[in-house]
């Protein structure tokens, strides 16, 4: 018999890629999606449109907000596996918007744990949390499954109920409930107000001729950036074990914002040197002195995680999972696929 997953926020960056190594796995995939105003399936619709897949992979609506479509989802398809990937995932968003972020991220995970302990075969499904390095905030790195937890910001501290909660329910309900605790991870699909995905495709349109500058805030903030396809990999990897436990997955190496900005411009041969200090720090290409990126003070938030770098050792031991991509070709991938597909509108 074919396995069945069930994915929320199969529509977004992780969601596809996700959904797509399911299928080469030869599941029967299931997706969760929420009503929009306007199309929100782009990463997803090269599926639906593979012939072969018509019926191994099918979306719902539903939301995390929205209990009752949860359980009615998960009693109609069965899954063997659900992997709850929704999430308002934006770090400096959550500033604006705390409730609904605690609403979605933290409340949403219990919706779902609820539904699974509701249901009579509920020691068959198995469940993985979307946790993230965010949970850690600032504490010494490398992090690692035994680092003390200091969110700082409403998303982090959402993420932590999540992560509490799945683990309660793992040990009250004997649910077979795993925690993710995946650092960065970056790729052609990543949202385009994430920094790295800002820059990659400010890189491209100044390729391809723009005059833009590049508005960033904090440029000294590290992050453990991983590949994007890579990471998928584990969270399913954490489904196959025998016992239900949390991995961090990471590369084990940080870079700058700084670090990133100049690595970008280089693949389209534009050296990037900085001058000034603050909000007057600006960055500009080392030959024609043109200036390409400024500071915005609206980027800042008003609580920095100011460097985060994974200890993965316990992935690499238990689950044989190792980053496959560098930095540099993560980067590379991304800045040739945003120049290759510059001005396209349907290209995943
Ligand atoms: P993403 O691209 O922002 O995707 C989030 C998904 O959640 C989208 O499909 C979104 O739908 C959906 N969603 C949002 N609110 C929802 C709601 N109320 N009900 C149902 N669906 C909802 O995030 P991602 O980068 O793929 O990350 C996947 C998960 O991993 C998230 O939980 C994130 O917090 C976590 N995480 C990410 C990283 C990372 O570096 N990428 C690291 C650690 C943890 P729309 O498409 O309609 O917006
Ligand atoms: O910021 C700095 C910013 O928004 C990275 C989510 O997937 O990973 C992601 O959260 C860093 C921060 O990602 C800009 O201050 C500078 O220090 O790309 P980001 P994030 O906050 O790390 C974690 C693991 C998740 O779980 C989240 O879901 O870059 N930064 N200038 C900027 N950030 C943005 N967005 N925009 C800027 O202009």
């Amino acid at each position: 018999m074919k396995k069945i997953a069930l994915i929320t926020g199969v529509t977004g960056q992780d969601g596809s890629y996700l959904a797509e190594f399911l299928l080469k796995k030869d599941y029967k995939v299931f997706g969760i999606k929420r009503r929009s105003s306007s199309f929100n399936t782009k990463r997803i619709d090269h599926i639906y449109d593979k012939k072969e897949l018509k019926d191994k992979f099918q979306v719902f609506y539903g939301d995390l907000l929205d209990g009752s479509s949860l359980l009615n989802i998960i009693e109609e398809i069965k899954p063997d596996e659900i992997y709850n990937l929704a999430a308002q995932s934006h770090v400096r968003t959550s500033f604006d918007v705390p409730e609904y972020t605690t609403d979605v991220n933290a409340l949403g995970t219990l919706r779902l744990l609820e539904a699974i302990r509701r249901l009579k075969n509920k020691k068959k499904i198995k469940f993985y949390q979307a946790s993230t390095s965010e949970i850690f905030g600032n504490t010494t790195s490398p992090q690692s499954e035994k680092t003390p937890f200091k969110p700082a910001s409403p998303y982090a501290i959402s993420k932590l109920y999540a992560y509490w909660i799945t683990k309660n329910y793992r040990d009250a309900y004997n649910i077979f409930a795993v925690n993710g605790i995946l650092f960065n991870h970056e790729g052609c699909r990543r949202g385009e107000t994430f920094v790295t995905r800002k820059i990659t495709s400010a890189v491209a349109r100044i390729f391809h001729g723009s005059n833009e500058k590049i508005f960033l805030g904090n440029l000294n903030a590290k992050r453990d950036w991983g590949d994007a396809e890579d990471y998928t990999e584990s969270m399913w990897k954490m489904l196959q074990q025998k016992k239900p436990d949390d991995y961090v997955i990471a590369t084990g190496k940080s870079y700058s914002v700084r670090e990133f900005v100049r690595e970008a411009f280089s693949n389209i041969n534009i050296n990037i040197k900085w001058k000034g200090s603050g909000l007057n720090e600006y960055g500009y290409d080392s030959k024609s002195k043109k200036v390409y990126i400024k500071i915005s003070k609206i980027y800042f938030r008003p609580t920095e995680v100011y460097e985060l770098r994974g200890d993965p050792r316990k992935a690499k031991k238990v689950l044989k999972w190792k980053p496959k991509t560098d930095f540099k070709e993560m980067v590379k991938k991304m800045v040739n696929f945003d120049i290759d597909n510059y001005g396209k509108t349907n290209f995943y």
